[in-house]
């Protein structure tokens, strides 16, 4: 095997990468961990304030007694130098916007504080319960999960062609959860769809506080996401598509941090207010697509 230089570089980083590893976790060799195991975490949401407790936390960000042992990706098998009765933090951890280098801890989960029982060389099981934050820590700007009819929250078409609207579909085999689900159909002449949030939209806020959308979709043709500035009168002064989402056939559930698409709108003079936007493209090859959502969610701290 021929070696070129950046291959040459990285075999002294592993080795040594390797060496501080196993000189931190498992030197002196009488220091045997125990181990904490994490398969799923488990979400309660007030389903009139928060919605669908229906969740896509992939990573465990998890502290035993002082020490940070690191986000886990999961199932998680977390080696832990120490025994007997520690206090355990675990925080629930999300992919954002749908980029897989893009990990975090969801700000709108509550951690979850309580203590863990270790033993060195076993295993402990949990499974950690966390929380929508409480109506004081957060304010609900958009919940719609289709499921008590009387129209759409994502009523405005803003394509001026009444041939792609949103609209509510109760079919059970295109439903993700309770009674209906949303969806757009598009042709080879009804090829785009453009339908936002109603009015009055969304009110802006002082500062810039962490807002995320959380959305359920499954779709055979491209979904950008936008959000647009309207002043004091809905007027509209600036649009911003900012994401867009491949095809997918199943259903996946996105987390969109909406912070900085909103700040950029704010170079809007007189800005009030903001609108979420979705666009459907048809980007497959047969005849008709269906793009389907479910449980859209915007939160923003308090
Ligand atoms: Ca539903
Ligand atoms: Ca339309």
């Amino acid at each position: 095997m021929k070696l070129n230089p950046i291959t040459i570089l990285l075999i002294p980083c592993i080795a040594l990468l390797f060496t501080v590893t196993s000189c931190e976790i498992i030197n002196p060799e009488e220091d045997i961990p125990a181990y904490i195991q994490i398969d799923t975490v488990l979400v309660n949401s007030d389903n009139l304030f928060s919605g669908s407790p229906t969740h896509r936390i992939t990573d465990v960000w998890v502290s035993v007694g002082e020490t940070f042992l690191g986000a886990f990706p999961l199932p998680a098998r977390i080696p832990v130098l120490k025994d007997g009765n520690n206090p355990l933090i675990v925080d629930a951890g999300i992919i954002v916007d749908g980029r897989t280098e893009k990990r975090l801890i969801y700000p709108f989960y509550r951690r979850l504080l309580s203590d863990i029982d270790l033993t060195r060389g076993e295993v402990t099981t949990i499974i950690p319960e966390v929380s929508y934050l409480p109506s004081d820590e957060m304010e609900v700007l958009l919940l719609e999960d289709f499921d008590f009819g009387g129209g759409t929250i994502l009523g405005e078409d803003l394509d001026n062609n009444p041939a792609t609207v949103f609209v509510t579909t109760t079919n059970s085999a295109d439903v993700f959860e309770g009674q209906a689900s949303g969806s757009i159909e598009l042709n080879t002449v009804d090829n785009v769809g453009i339908v936002g949030s109603n009015l009055p939209y969304m009110a802006l806020d002082q500062g810039i506080l962490p807002v995320f959308l959380e959305m359920h979709y499954k779709s055979d043709s491209q979904i950008q996401l936008g959000v647009f500035a309207y002043d004091g009168d809905f007027g509209l002064l600036q649009t911003n598509f900012f994401l867009a989402f491949v095809p997918r056939d199943d259903w996946t559930k996105v987390y969109v941090d909406l912070k900085e698409p909103i700040a950029t709108l704010r170079s809007s003079l007189g800005i009030k207010y903001f609108q979420l936007v979705l666009r459907v493209d048809k980007t497959n090859t047969d005849s008709r697509s269906v793009s389907y959502f479910d449980n859209l969610k915007i939160f923003r701290l308090k």
